[in-house]
């Protein structure tokens, strides 16, 4: 059953924290053209490019543009000719998994102990720590691999007052951001898992980052009902860092987890959510620069008042631009969909707006798990 408590997030680090963590660092994806993502992360997202590496400054082999909005943090890689272990390694990741998340890198304030923890407590080592300097300081990296091929860089960059890392240089946003900030930092990471590994990766972050379950989950009688997944959320004590985990779950049709994991080629990141402060400003910016959300029906509105009760935003702007609403004893939240942001129906985003609630959205389930199916259906893979 899915369920929810209060919590409260204790946003202090506490000197006991087995794996303290200073929040997410970046979502790095490999991409089968970066200069073209981070034009459409600045003119449909609203982003600002902040720093690059490419062959201009030394990298032959590869192309990153880093893009930043409040703490959010995304940088994309493309493969320009491929030489060495790592732009084969993003070659085949594109050939493979088309664009997608290859790394969810982790600011910690010590990557040495960071690792050294993680290590010892079962997590396979992808990159001992090592050090990386320029005129702006010490960044010392280290990472661990997750579920698919994804990784965890944990990154401690309190040495460090350069753009990003060391091997790039500052640039300049590509276009004028727009006037409003479309989000501010990232809310969570969502991972697809394969049928039946869950409880493992679940597991994983217990032991590895000393992370804890969070009360919201979606367990087997919603799955066979209507989601057709299971998922439940970890994050660090300080809820900064939430990762909610899918898997497929066997009921009366085709998973939307499954197809992720059938066009991915495996396990990956589904979803990134995104905090923003106005959501209607977000979504009318976003869809005016073309950015596709899932559809609600009329009859969702027709019904919001009785059970989710008044917000900020009245129920006809909710309506005509699509978003969704959910309340617990902690508060509301409001939060939209996009569709998928490439061509292979794999990663998408979610814009989220928070008054108090902590939760993911689960009275909404029912309404998104139907509109994703519709999009499934659409694609011939329900
Ligand atoms: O992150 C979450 O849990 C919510 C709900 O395939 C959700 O955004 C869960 C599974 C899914 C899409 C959204
Ligand atoms: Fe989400």
């Amino acid at each position: 059953m899915t369920q929810t408590t209060h919590h409260t997030p204790d946003t202090t680090a506490r000197q006991d924290d087995p794996f303290p963590v200073k929040g997410m660092d970046a979502v790095v994806f490999a991409v089968g053209n970066a200069k073209q993502a981070a034009h459409f992360y600045s003119t449909a997202f609203g982003m600002r490019l902040v720093a690059y590496s490419g062959p201009e400054n030394g990298s032959r082999e590869t192309a990153s543009y880093v893009l930043e909005n409040g703490s959010a943090r995304f940088v994309f890689t493309s493969v320009i000719k491929p030489a060495g272990p790592w732009g084969h390694f993003l070659a085949r990741h594109v050939a493979e998994h088309g664009d997608g998340v290859i790394d969810l890198a982790i600011e910690v304030p010590d990557a040495r102990a960071a690792y050294a923890y993680a290590v010892e407590h079962g997590a396979r080592g992808v990159t001992e720590p090592y050090e990386v300097k320029d005129e702006h300081g010490t960044v010392v990296l280290a990472a661990i691999a997750t579920y698919g091929e994804t990784r965890h860089t944990l990154v401690d960059r309190s040495g460090y007052d350069g753009p990003y890392l060391p091997g790039y240089t500052a640039a300049e946003p590509l276009v004028q951001p727009p006037a409003v900030r479309t989000f501010q930092a990232i809310d969570h990471c969502v991972g697809n898992v394969e049928l039946g590994r869950m409880n493992e990766w679940v597991a994983f972050y217990n032991k590895v980052l000393g992370f804890t379950n969070m009360k919201e989950f979606v367990g087997d009688d919603i799955a066979t009902e209507y989601s057709a997944l299971m998922s439940k959320v970890v994050a660090d004590g300080t809820l900064k860092v939430k990762f909610p985990i899918n898997e497929p779950a066997i009921a009366k049709k085709k998973s939307q987890i499954d197809e992720y994991l059938e066009f991915y080629g495996g396990a990956g990141v589904q979803h990134i959510a995104l905090n923003t402060n106005d959501i209607v400003q977000t979504v009318r910016t976003m869809r005016a620069a073309g950015v596709e959300f899932l559809d609600t029906p009329d009859s969702y509105y027709d019904t919001l008042g009785e059970w989710a009760g008044e917000t900020r935003v009245p129920v006809e702007t909710l309506r005509e631009l699509k978003i969704l609403v959910d309340r617990d004893e902690d508060g509301y939240l409001l939060q939209i969909f996009t569709k998928p942001v490439q061509d292979r129906p794999t990663v998408f985003f979610e814009l989220i707006e928070r008054h108090g609630s902590m939760g993911f959205g689960k009275g909404n389930f029912k309404a998104l798990f139907e509109a994703i199916e519709r999009e499934q259906a659409k694609r011939g893979n329900l």
